[in-house]
């Protein structure tokens, strides 16, 4: 193997493993962006402590986060392209593959650094329950995003992310797609937000809300969204524009993957 990083070589094999016949709907992309998610949403600007840096989902205590249910499905379809790769971190690995899934289901390009190290020590994990609750709204999305450092218009921008993927009831608890299209990216997320009727569906004590159809879902924390006057505010506008949320939630998405990331001179010098 020669000493030369080929980051392309890695964007290359991790669309290679897209494809996933007979898994889901088809793509490993929307749990890779997840992994990317969960992996980076653990930040506390207040003490600079989780963040993508580290790559500590690795351990037991951060992966038996129900919070990260599922996520072990992520970590597995990227594990052979580690070992093609063994030069390139775990940290660097997961949130690129995020950048390259987003960008490969017709998403925005999203800017993407590497330089994150692995942590060795599974008591260098961030504490449980950092990440959000789907149960709850505004108030709990703000308090959650706000610890990441996020204004609201970053904040609904980011939830975005929803026009890709599905709940599972063995994973969450929560059942169903946010959208008919889970491995294209788009605003539709937005767009059904303000276009259906949404009704309350209990599934197994979980309270989601529905279309007429019962086809697509909503979770209480999406719903916030158009509760919320302020949210509502921004997502009437990702609703008419794709291009604008494009811009914002690369941007958004960008800056969630550089939260707790500290690199040293001599390899920031290398970029
Ligand atoms: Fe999310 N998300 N998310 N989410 N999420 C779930 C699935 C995905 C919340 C809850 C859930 C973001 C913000 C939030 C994705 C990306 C992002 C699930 C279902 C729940 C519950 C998990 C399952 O059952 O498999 C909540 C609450 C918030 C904020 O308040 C943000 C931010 C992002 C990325 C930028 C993606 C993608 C999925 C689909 C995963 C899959 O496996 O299909």
């Amino acid at each position: 193997m020669s000493n030369e990083k080929d980051y392309n070589a890695v964007r290359e094999a991790i669309k290679q493993i897209l494809p996933q016949p007979g898994y889901d709907d088809g793509s490993a992309g929307p749990v890779l962006v997840r992994l990317a998610w969960h992996a980076s949403g653990t930040y506390d600007i207040h003490t600079n402590t989780g963040g993508s840096n580290g790559a500590t989902m690795r351990f037991a205590m951060e992966a038996n986060d129900p919070a990260n249910a599922g996520l072990e499905h992520a970590r597995k379809f990227l594990e052979p392209i580690k070992q093609k790769f063994p030069w390139i971190s775990y940290a660097d690995l997961w949130t690129l593959a995020g950048v390259v899934a987003i960008e490969e289901m017709g998403g925005p390009v999203v800017p993407w650094r590497p330089g994150r190290k692995d942590k060795t020590q599974e008591d260098e994990c961030p504490p449980i329950g950092r990440l959000p609750d789907a149960a709850h709204t505004q108030q709990h999305v703000r308090d959650v995003f706000y610890r990441m450092g996020f204004t609201d218009r970053e904040i609904v921008a980011l939830i975005g992310a929803h026009s890709i993927g599905r709940c599972h009831k063995d994973r969450s608890g929560y059942d169903g797609p946010w959208t008919y299209t889970p491995t294209r990216f788009s605003n539709q997320f937005f767009v059904l937000l303000l276009s259906i009727s949404w009704s309350v569906k209990n599934v197994n004590g979980n309270i989601q809300f529905k279309d007429h159809e019962d086809e697509l879902m909503m979770l209480p924390a999406d719903i916030a969204l158009i509760i919320d006057p302020k949210f509502r505010e921004i997502v009437e506008i990702y609703a008419k524009d794709k291009k604008v949320f494009f811009n914002d939630f690369a941007s958004a998405f960008g800056k969630l993957l550089e939260l707790g990331v500290t690199r040293n001179v001599s390899d920031a010098s290398k970029l």
